[in-house]
């Protein structure tokens, strides 16, 4: 990695493609000196530009020909996004203009930025810690609003502060221990081990409170809800109505579906993955045994499976199969609701643990019912507590965490204070690599390779 305190980087800011605006931006000790002779400003005032102030005029190209109209801004360090000073010029949109305002400032002695290279200037300039900059890819990338919620609150420290306070208190419990080896005769052994299994317990419930193994997989890929049930009880018709699109093919001839469907829906404020499937039955077609057979799998790792039952007709063995496959994830829905029953929901109640719905793909009664159910179901508890959602923080607090319990387990089975106390140092370490205190060069530029340019 260069020297961040001597180079000055530049790269385009903003996506590829057309677009209203396109943003250059410059880091380093020679910003203001590129931007002073790439753009001039209108009016052609000769005098220091102000900080921070956005300024009208033109970017020029080495013979001072005009390449673009545009916006610049010299904001001088500290207050910038990596506490360098930062230049930006806002060209018109498209590829032309930026690329050629970029190449201008290359040629005027800029580097290239890597990829992420600005968070990464900003992290190591000590403006935000890893764990912020891991923030901002997540909430460029987010895919819901609760996913986005997560990362702004993961931006504005939700995380460092747990970690500060988690650390902050086994810094404390370390002091004690090395008091209680370095001077036993002053502490009473006993009372200072119950003192501190008790304090290292509250740490060890604090971190699993973060833990939320679930509800950080569906901030970050989105629940997964699977439409099963025997052919004809009218699956992909309840799929369209979800979606409020006609998606999926739908006839009155049982095995019209024959793969698995997938689409995207907002459900709860996060993305949801809703899929049809085929319908459930011994087949000797041998196309529609892979689609029965990719439906069993999508239900299998699903987290909620929609059993579609068909009210207007006898309950089949298939569907009794069904029901008695049901488990915590399974929502059972009687469809076809608009049709004289043939099954009521109380019979079908009797025979499962799962919850059952009565709804009409036709007419759309039960449907608001079904979202809302959905949406319970997916809902992330705990986020607004700063749940950890990404699989580095999660690893690395379980890790802490398995620390901490050995520690009470040699403090529980009598053993000397400084066992324990490597134990929590350990958890220490663990901990402090979330926030980049602790973590190694490898770490730190395996958290910015997943950047994109110009962030
Ligand atoms: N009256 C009524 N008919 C429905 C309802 N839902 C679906 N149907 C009809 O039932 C038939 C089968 O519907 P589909 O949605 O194709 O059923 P499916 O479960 O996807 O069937 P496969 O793809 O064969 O497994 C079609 O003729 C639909 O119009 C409903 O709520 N009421
Ligand atoms: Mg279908």
């Amino acid at each position: 990695m260069r020297n961040s305190q001597d180079t000055t980087i530049a790269a385009i800011a903003t996506a590829r493609g057309a677009g209203g605006i396109a943003i250059v931006r410059i880091s380093g000790p020679a910003a203001e000196d590129i931007l002073r002779r790439l753009f001039a400003p209108a009016g052609g005032h000769g005098g220091p530009f102000e900080s921070h102030r956005l300024m009208y005029g033109r970017a020029v190209d080495a013979d001072g020909a005009p390449l673009d109209e545009v916006m610049a801004v010299l904001m001088r360090a500290p207050r910038t996004y990596t506490r360098e000073d930062v230049a930006e010029i806002h060209c018109h949109g498209g590829s032309v203009s930026a690329e050629s305002v970029l190449s201008r400032a290359l040629a005027l002695g800029a580097h290239m930025a890597a990829p992420g290279e600005f968070t990464r200037r900003a992290f190591m300039n000590g403006r935000i810690d890893l764990s912020e900059a891991e923030a901002v890819m997540q909430l460029i990338t987010a895919g819901s609003e609760a996913a986005a919620r997560a990362s702004v609150r993961q931006l504005e420290g939700g995380v460092s502060g747990f970690v500060r306070r988690v650390c902050g208190e086994l810094t404390d419990v370390m002091a004690l221990l090395e008091a209680s080896t370095d001077f036993p005769e002053e502490v009473e052994e006993e009372a200072a081990a119950e003192d501190v299994a008790r304090r290292l317990n509250a740490c060890i419930g604090e971190i699993r409170a973060r833990c939320d193994e679930r509800g950080a997989r569906l901030l970050r890929e989105g629940a997964s809800i699977v439409l099963a049930g025997r052919p004809n009880v009218g699956k992909s018709s309840l799929m369209n109505a979800l979606l409020c699109q006609d998606r999926a093919i739908v006839t009155d001839i049982p095995g019209t579906t024959r793969d698995v469907l997938t689409e995207r829906v907002r459900i709860g404020g996060i993305v949801a993955e809703l899929s049809d499937t085929a319908g459930q039955r011994d087949t000797a077609d041998p196309i529609e045994r892979i689609g029965v057979d990719r439906a069993r799998r999508a239900a299998d790792t699903a987290d909620v499976v929609l059993a579609v039952i068909d009210a207007s007709e006898p309950l089949s063995a298939e569907d009794a199969a069904f029901l008695r496959g049901a488990d915590a994830r399974t929502l059972v829905c009687l469809n076809k609701s608009d049709l004289p029953a043939r099954i009521t929901a109380r019979e079908v109640e009797a025979m499962t643990d799962a919850m059952v719905l009565e709804m009409s793909a036709s007419s759309g009664h039960g449907i608001p019912e079904l979202v809302a159910e959905l949406e319970r179901r997916v809902a992330v508890t705990g986020e607004a507590d700063g749940l950890l959602t990404a699989r580095r923080h999660l690893d690395l607090a379980r890790d802490a965490e398995r620390a901490l319990s050995a520690a009470v387990s040699s403090i529980e089975a009598g053993m000397p204070l400084d066992t324990a106390a490597i134990d929590i140092r350990e958890a220490l370490e663990r901990l402090m690599e979330i926030t980049g205190e602790n973590a190694t060069e490898a770490v730190i530029d395996r958290v910015f390779a997943s950047f994109c340019v110009g962030k």
